[in-house]
């Protein structure tokens, strides 16, 4: 009887460090050993001519997150990691998120709940702190992120989760205290306001407004006082989704001064233009654009220029796919305050766990804009890293999760929805091609999309207690109190 359940053979593997030639054999779900002409495992997979990558971590991603605007998002656990898994994704990091007057702690319940038998690739959730009380910030929060949850999202922006300043500060104070890492959605809020309430009274309703109600001075600003605050209490932050120049500015003067500000983009703003938003006089109608409503909006092909150069000079740590799955039609849809709706009353986001990894490998890696090894670390090493899942995920190496995609690079398709296999009914990356899609994706070890089928199995996911870094991450090395 083989020693191996399965050798992974002639594998041109890479990691965010190395590429290397190695079979890679396979025993009890985890990497057993690496190295030339391995004995026969009890199943082999012929790998050659082919590259071997660890597993997307896609650490920003939505699925059936309890909305207060009377919107639901399509995809839960199941079809959301199902969708995730053939795009080549093998971990997700989606939101258990705190409704305002909710406790931290029934939120987290509720989002197991939520989870329960239905991923087939593993996951492990971030936090949103929308309401930190006296009693989030003494107790639920430091002991949530104690027991293995161990970042959360702040928003500056949306009425029903945003935080005011000084909840900013208390908030970046207890993860701290606790090593947690706080992802900051950048947007400010009241220019917000007051810049919509202006289109609005102009008539001027249509979906791309939506992006003249979100310049990037206002994720500018709010990039700036977010990583001022940071600074204030000595805390790393990480941006999320940044779409263009601004932010970008701002962030690599912090970094450029030597403050821990990490950074994430999204495929959104290397693929789409705010023209996305803007075609409903050539017929389609609003919904057209509603498709490609997000926050921050998507900018110009001049601001896409900017991602890609981030991507490839550093700025940017990780590349998440900030999938938010609502429908277009139906009545918990984007287009449920009818087709006339102004685009304030239009859910934001946009789907994208499974298109994240073909858009970046074809258009960054074989496009001749970012290496294998970059590739690696900004879509699984780095994620990894950064929220305490390494060195079990994100990597090729003995006693690592067998978490590995296959690639097959040279093919010739073209995006369409109905390839897909999340429940959203549109895709904006609809007609985009693409040159590289998984052939084959491993979930420890075991195949959970394999030749254009879905072979996953609902369930089969974990949940991944996330670690603190260790050595713990520097306290702060000032005194603010
Ligand atoms: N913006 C967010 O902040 N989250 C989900 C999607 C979006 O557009
Ligand atoms: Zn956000
Ligand atoms: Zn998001």
């Amino acid at each position: 009887m083989s020693e191996f359940d399965l050798i992974v053979r002639n594998a041109r593997c890479a990691t965010a460090a190395d590429v290397f030639d190695a079979d890679i054999a396979i025993r009890d779900g985890r990497i057993a050993a690496l190295g030339r002409k391995l004995p026969p495992g009890r199943e082999e997979i012929d790998a050659a001519g082919r590259w071997v990558l660890p597993g997307g971590i896609d650490g920003h991603c939505h699925f059936d997150q309890p909305m207060t605007d009377g919107s639901r998002m399509a995809d839960d656990f199941l079809s959301g990691t199902r969708s995730a898994a053939c795009g080549g994704t093998t971990t997700v990091l989606p939101f258990a998120c705190q409704l305002k007057g909710q406790s931290l702690r029934a939120a987290v319940e509720d989002y197991h709940r939520r989870a329960e038998g239905k991923a087939c690739i593993d996951y492990a959730f971030h936090m949103i702190v929308s309401d930190p009380g006296p009693r989030v910030l003494r107790h639920e929060l430091p002991e949530l992120i104690r027991e293995g949850y161990t970042s959360f999202k702040i928003y500056m922006t949306y009425d029903d989760l945003k935080l005011g300043d000084r909840e900013i500060i208390d908030v970046l104070a207890v993860a701290r205290d606790e090593g947690a890492m706080v992802m900051v959605h950048a947007e400010n809020t009241d220019c917000i306001a007051w810049l919509t309430e202006r289109l609005l009274r102009a008539g001027r309703t249509a979906p791309r407004y939506h992006a003249q109600a979100r310049p990037m001075l206002v994720e500018r600003e709010a990039t700036h006082r977010a990583i001022s605050y940071a600074e204030l209490v000595d805390v790393p932050i990480l941006i999320v989704h940044v779409s263009g120049r601004e932010a970008v500015e701002q962030i690599r003067w912090a970094q450029g001064n030597g403050l821990r500000v990490y950074a994430e983009t999204c495929p959104q703003y290397l693929f789409l233009t705010a023209e996305d938003l803007g075609v409903e006089e050539d017929g389609h109608g609003r919904m057209h654009g509603a498709k490609c409503i997000c926050s921050p909006p998507p900018r110009d092909k001049a601001n896409q220029q900017v991602i890609w150069d981030g991507l490839e000079s550093g700025v940017f740590q990780v590349f998440s796919s900030d999938h938010a799955p609502f429908r277009l039609d139906g009545p918990d849809g984007k287009m449920a305050a009818g087709p006339d709706a102004s685009f304030d009353r239009i859910p934001n986001g946009i789907p994208g766990v499974e298109t994240r990894l073909p858009l970046l490998f074809s258009h960054g890696v074989l496009g001749g804009r970012l290496d294998i090894c970059q590739f690696v670390a900004l879509t699984s090493t780095n994620v990894a890293k950064m929220y305490g899942l390494y060195p079990r995920k994100g990597s090729i190496a003995v006693g690592a999760d067998a978490d590995l995609v296959i690639w097959e690079t040279g093919v010739s398709r073209t995006i369409r929805n109905a390839d897909l296999h999340h429940e959203v009914d549109y895709t904006p990356y609809e007609g985009i091609p693409v040159s590289a899609w998984p052939a084959l994706t491993l979930s420890r070890g075991q195949a959970v999309w394999r030749d254009g089928r879905y072979v996953g199995e609902a369930g089969r996911g974990k949940f991944l207690r996330c670690e603190l870094p260790t050595p713990a991450r520097p306290k702060a090395s000032r005194e603010t109190a």
